[in-house]
C-alpha cells in the first residue's frame, strides 16, 4: 500500500482509486474483518481505498457481472492458491480462469499464460512421478488415478511387444516384509485410510498393542485396495525373526509359491506337503518396512547385538529372491513421528547406505500421522509399487503358462501311451489291409 501511494504520488497523474473484491466462499466475517484492518491502513497514507467481499459458496455461480467493472477501471487478478485447489472442478476453474475473464485475443492473456501459467499447466498435464511438483489437487483425484489402475496398465511396452505377451495377474499384489512391530499391520490401515472416503473407518488389519509380548501376525492376510476393488492387494504377513535361515526359508516360500490369503507360514512349514484350497497369487512387488526408532538405535549400538537390527534387515533386504528382474523392493521407514527431524533424516541416509537405494526416491517416511505429506507419501509409495510390478511382469513362456503349470507327468505318459496304443492299431490295419489286397 505504501509502495502505491508513493507510484501514485510521483507519477502525478492524478487522484487513483483502489478497490479491493475479495471472492470469499467459506468465512466471510473473517475476510470483513481484514478489508476493515486494510481501509485503516490505508488511510494512513491517504490512498484512496474501498473494500468489497463477495461471499459466494460455491465458486461455480461466480458470474463476472457480479464484479462490477467500469470501463475505464483497470483490472488485476491476485488468486494465486483459488485456482490450483479447483483442477479437481473443471467447471468452476472454468468459471473463474483466465477463460472467463480475458479475451483470447487479449495480448496480457498470451504473456501470463506463456510467462507465468504455462510450466505450471505443463506439469499437470504432462509431468509423472517426482516430476510432478503440482499437486493441488483433492484425495479424491488421487482416488480416481489409482481406480483406473487395472495390473498392467502401466506396463511400457517396447520392443514391439504387446500386453498379450506378459502373464498379467488378475489383481497385482504387493507383500509387506518387516521385522515383529515395525509397522506392516498399521501400514495396511493407513493406505486403507487414504482410499476410504468414509471419514470414520474401522481399522482392518489387526495392530498389536505390544509386539514384545506377542499378538503380533502369524497369518497371511490379504487386503484390497480400496476394499471394494480388485486391482490391487497388499498382503500382510508373518514378520521376519532374528534367525536368518528361519526368514530364507520364508522368503523363499512366498517369492517361489506365492501367498495365501489366511496361510500361517509356521503350519506349510511344518506340514511340508501341505494342501490349500485357496490359490497361491504370485508376488509382483514388495515393500520393505523398517522401524526408524530401532534403526537409530542399531546404528548408535556398540556391540553385535545392539546392531542385530540393521544385520537382519540388510540380510533379508538383499536376498536375490526379493528382486524383481533388476528392481529392489521400496523401503518404508515408520515410527519417525517418534524421533526429531535431524533423526529422522539421519535414519533414511543410513537406510538408503546399508541397502543400496537412494534415500529420496525409494525409501518412504511414513509415521503415525495423518497431515497430508504423510497421506503424500503413501500414495507416492504405492504409485512406486505398481509401476514397478508393472514394469516386472514376468514375459510368457514359448508353451502357454497353464499348460507348463498344470500338466503333471503321469499326463504326459497316459498321452505318450495313446499315442504308442493308436500307432500300433494302424500298424495292425494296415498289415492286414495289405494282406487282404495280396490275397
Ligand atoms: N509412534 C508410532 N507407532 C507406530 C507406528 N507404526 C506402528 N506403530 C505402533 O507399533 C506397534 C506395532 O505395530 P504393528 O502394525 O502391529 O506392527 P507389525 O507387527 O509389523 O504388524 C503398534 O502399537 C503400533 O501402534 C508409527 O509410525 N509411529
Ligand atoms: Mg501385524
Amino acid at each position: 500500500m505504501q509502495t502505491l501511494s508513493e507510484r501514485a504520488a510521483a507519477e502525478d497523474c492524478g487522484q487513483h482509486y483502489f478497490l479491493f473484491t475479495a471472492i470469499e466462499t467459506t468465512e466471510k466475517e473473517k475476510v470483513e474483518e481484514t478489508g476493515k484492518q486494510l481501509q485503516s491502513f490505508a488511510a494512513q497514507f491517504n490512498l484512496p481505498f474501498s473494500f468489497n467481499v463477495l461471499y459466494i459458496p460455491d465458486l461455480k455461480h461466480l458470474k463476472a457481472e457480479q464484479v462490477e467493472i467500469k470501463a475505464d477501471e483497470a483490472v488485476v487478478i491476485h488468486a494465486s492458491f483459488a485456482l490450483r485447489a479447483m483442477i479437481s472442478k473443471l467447471l468452476e476453474l472454468e468459471n473463474s480462469s483466465t477463460h472467463y475473464t480475458m479475451r483470447s485475443d487479449d495480448q496480457h492473456r498470451a504473456s501470463i499464460e506463456a510467462g507465468s501459467v504455462l510450466d505450471g499447466i505443463r506439469n499437470i498435464v504432462a509431468a509423472e512421478g517426482r516430476e510432478r511438483v503440482t499437486r493441488s489437487v483433492s484425495l479424491q483425484v488421487w482416488r480416481d488415478f489409482f481406480g483406473s489402475y487395472t495390473p498392467g496398465s502401466w506396463t511400457e511396452l517396447v520392443g514391439g511387444t504387446n500386453l498379450r505377451d506378459y502373464k498379467v495377474p488378475k489383481t497385482t499384489i504387493i507383500l509387506l516384509i518387516g521385522t515383529k512391530g515395525c509397522g506392516k499391520s498399521s501400514l495396511v490401515n493407513k493406505i486403507s485410510d487414504v482410499f476410504e472416503s468414509e471419514r470414520f473407518t474401522p481399522q482392518r488389519a489387526r495392530v498389536s498393542l505390544n509386539p514384545s509380548v506377542g499378538g503380533c501376525t502369524c497369518f497371511a492376510h490379504g487386503y484390497k485396495i480400496p476394499s471394494s476393488a480388485k486391482s490391487f492387494c497388499v498382503y500382510d504377513a508373518q514378520s521376519l525373526s532374528y534367525n536368518q535361515s528361519e526368514n530364507e526359508n520364508m522368503l523363499k516360500h512366498w517369492m517361489t509359491n506365492g501367498v495365501c490369503h489366511e496361510e500361517s507360514f509356521i503350519w506349510c512349514h511344518a506340514q511340508k506337503a501341505y494342501y490349500l484350497p485357496i490359490v497361491a497369487r504370485p508376488i509382483n512387488f514388495v515393500v520393505f518396512v523398517v522401524n526408524a526408532v530401532s534403526v537409530l538405535e542399531s546404528m548408535e549400538g556398540r556391540d553385535e547385538t545392539e546392531k542385530r537390527y540393521t544385520r537382519v534387515v540388510s540380510k533379508a533386504f538383499n536376498s536375490p529372491l526379493l528382486s524383481f528382474k533388476d528392481d529392489r523392493p521400496v523401503v518404508v521407514v515408520t515410527h519417525g513421528d517418534l524421533l526429531s527431524v535431524s533423526e529422522r533424516v539421519r535414519v533414511r541416509v543410513h537406510s538408503g547406505d546399508l541397502l543400496g537405494i537412494h534415500p529420496k526416491n525409494q525409501i518412504f517416511d511414513i509415521p503415525e500421522s495423518n497431515d497430508c505429506a504423510t497421506k503424500l507419501a503413501i500414495l507416492d509409495m504405492l504409485h512406486y509399487c505398481l509401476d514397478h510390478a508393472d514394469q516386472n511382469l514376468p514375459l510368457k513362456g514359448l508353451f502357454p503358462s497353464l499348460f507348463l503349470q498344470h500338466i503333471s507327468l503321469l499326463w504326459l505318459m497316459a498321452l505318450l501311451l495313446w499315442l504308442y496304443a493308436l500307432m500300433r492299431v494302424y500298424i495292425y490295419l494296415d498289415r492286414i489291409l495289405r494282406e487282404h489286397i495280396l490275397k
